[in-house]
């Protein structure tokens, strides 16, 4: 709390970079999605952990990656992630950061804006290599799954428990998404104007296409992710614009963007696993 960002990373032992396999790896993980846990807990198996950022002790991380996490009344499922998360994120020896945005308001969700405004918070911080960006309720199931970028945009949800752990169709880019700085810039980020459930994934794979970028995924195997169960959210019904604004990306992907985010940050709170930004990104017009 109050501490920089900076400030409350462990010092390192070594500056020899991480090996390239990181030694600490276990492959498939068992998962538990007890009721009864509670942050308190969570912290407590993380006190490696402070302001929601970490970097290997006994290694120089090869990526500094921050994981950004858009949220509302999705408490619980917050709480599954960090406590699977962090030590996932820790044994690939990363150096890392959880930002957590959460839309002001109740107006309906817009997922692509909120990740929009992580990603430019995030870079206040620290110059991260790396963005991963993350839905709340998945949990990854095998640490091979390297929360790192690579030379071309990734879709690391493979598959998932709910749809038989097969990619639910061919350009499918939802759930998590790794992209370095350079490739999201260069498709201007996010759009900003998919209100509701759905559509906003499609357009960051249009954006992707446009630049001549190709999605990479890992082994199948390795990809695999467990959705927490749950309805859809009031605040979230389904965009029926979504098809139409699809059909205008390539028209309008230069100028709704990154470069067109306007938003006001409400409060940047660091917290012991997570940085929490609460923010005011309007609502649909
Ligand atoms: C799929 C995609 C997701 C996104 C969405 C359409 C997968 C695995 N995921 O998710 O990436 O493209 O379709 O928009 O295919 N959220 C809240 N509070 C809300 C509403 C949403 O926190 O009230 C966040 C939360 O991080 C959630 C994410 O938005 O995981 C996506 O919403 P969802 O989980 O309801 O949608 P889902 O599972 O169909
Ligand atoms: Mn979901």
């Amino acid at each position: 709390e109050g501490a920089s960002p900076e400030g409350a990373l462990s010092v390192r032992t070594s500056t020899a970079l991480c090996p390239e396999t990181s030694p600490l790896l276990h492959g498939t993980l068992k998962l538990s999605f007890e009721p009864s846990l509670t942050m308190k807990e969570v912290v407590d198996e993380n006190s490696v952990v402070a302001g929601g950022q970490y970097q290997p002790p006994e290694c120089q991380a090869r990526q500094s990656v921050a994981i950004l996490v858009p949220q509302r009344s999705r408490e619980k499922h917050l709480l599954y992630l960090l406590h699977h998360l962090h030590p996932f994120l820790q044994r690939q020896q990363l150096h890392y950061a959880i930002y957590v945005i959460q839309q002001a308001g109740d107006a309906t969700f817009n997922r692509a804006k909120l990740l929009n405004v992580g990603y430019l918070e995030a870079l206040k911080d620290h110059a991260w290599d790396c963005f991963i960006f993350h839905d709340v309720d998945l949990v990854p199931e095998n640490d091979h799954n390297l929360y790192m970028c690579d030379s071309q945009p990734k879709h690391m949800v493979v598959g998932r428990n709910a749809t038989g752990y097969k990619l639910r169709y061919k350009g499918y880019f939802g759930g998590v998404t790794a992209l370095t700085k350079e490739q999201f810039e260069r498709v201007n980020g996010f759009p900003n104007n998919y209100w509701g459930w759905g559509g906003e994934d499609d357009d960051l794979r249009i954006r992707v296409e446009l630049q001549g970028m190709k999605i990479v995924r890992p082994p199948p195997e390795v990809a695999r992710y467990t959705m927490v169960l749950h309805k859809r959210d009031s605040g979230n019904k389904v965009n029926t614009d979504r098809m139409r604004l699809l059909g205008r990306t390539p028209q309008v992907w230069r100028k709704d963007g990154l470069n067109s985010c306007s938003y006001k940050t409400l409060s940047v709170e660091r917290q012991s696993l997570y940085v929490n930004i609460t923010a005011d990104i309007g609502t649909p017009p």
